[in-house]
């Protein structure tokens, strides 16, 4: 057994959530959502840049439950690098109610990728925000969605708001869709019309193969636990232009927030104040995630 020391700051996820007030839609996906270990069973990355408490796939599913969620789509989180066995045993004990997006490198074999797909895979991560990882040269990504595109599995990447412009062409190239990360990290003090976030717009205008997760109020706004009413325009600007391209997921268990933790259940409550008629609401939580996750499933 290898035994890890939690990063001293760490916040670990709320353990009892409140229950939400808004009813979410039948068939409702968390699309983004991560499991860390346990650290004893699935060991931390030599390589990771924190150390998180452990979030397995119990603690996952009782929060589905919890919530109301039907489904999940649990993300590969950089502490446990590109060993994707904590995210593939929380597939496989799912009994299809998750999907996973997995971080692979260029040198992933056919077997592992078939494995993978096998478990429910359907994507790949890049991340390039340098707090998490060190990123590669473009063609290191390249070669990777190469071997990933002929499994119709698409791209996630999370970047700051700063590094889309020269990630643009790198980006536009890959022929699968693209999914960006918490709405690309926009500067919320910003004007919602203003440059940076216009440079946003224009490349999901562009590019109909890109999506965003409308995702992670607590991590772009100013306002503190309580409010997140600074973001409420940036999320309707987008879900409002791109209803059919957008997905939501709670973060849990959050990493590597600094200041507080977020109440899981009032997430949920801030779903309505983004996506506001129950037509964007079906769309964002059932249509889109099944369509690009359970596409080889038929469901009703
Ligand atoms: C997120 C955000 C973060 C971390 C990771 O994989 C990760 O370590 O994604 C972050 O620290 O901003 O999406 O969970």
């Amino acid at each position: 057994m290898t035994t890890f020391v939690v990063d001293r700051d760490w916040l670990c996820f709320d353990p009892s959530p409140s229950t939400p007030t808004f009813a979410l839609p039948p068939g409702a996906v968390d699309a983004h959502c991560h499991v860390f270990g346990p650290g004893d069973e699935f060991p931390f990355a030599p390589e990771r840049k924190y150390t998180p408490c452990d979030a397995g796939k119990d603690q996952l599913f009782a929060l589905r439950d919890h919530l109301g969620f039907a489904r999940n789509v649990i993300v590969q989180a950089t502490c446990h690098g590109a060993n994707n066995d904590a995210m593939v045993d929380a597939l496989r004990a799912s009994n299809g109610r998750a999907r996973g997006v997995a971080t692979i490198e260029p040198t992933a074999s056919d077997d592992l990728l078939s494995e993978l797909h096998e478990a429910g895979v359907r994507g790949v991560r890049f991340n390039y925000v340098r707090r998490l990882v060190d990123p590669e040269d473009d063609g290191y990504y390249q070669r990777i969605v190469e071997k990933i595109a002929p499994l119709g599995w698409h791209v996630v990447v999370y970047f700051e708001a700063r590094d889309l412009a020269e990630k643009w062409s790198l980006f536009t190239s890959f022929p699968t869709t693209l999914v960006v990360d918490h709405l690309g990290r926009p500067d919320v003090s910003q004007p919602v019309d203003g440059e940076g976030f216009n440079l946003f717009v224009r490349f999901m205008e562009e590019n109909p193969n890109v999506w965003s997760k409308v995702t992670c109020p607590e991590r772009l706004s100013e306002n503190g636990p309580e409010g997140f009413a600074d973001t409420v325009p940036f999320y309707q600007r987008i879900i409002g232009a791109f209803p059919d391209r957008v997905l939501w997921g709670t973060d849990w268990p959050h990493p590597n927030l600094k200041f507080f933790m977020p109440d899981d259940g009032r997430l949920v409550d801030f779903i309505p104040r983004i996506a506001t008629t129950a037509q964007a609401q079906r769309k964002l939580l059932v249509d889109n995630p099944m369509r690009l996750y359970w596409k080889d499933e038929h469901h009703g």
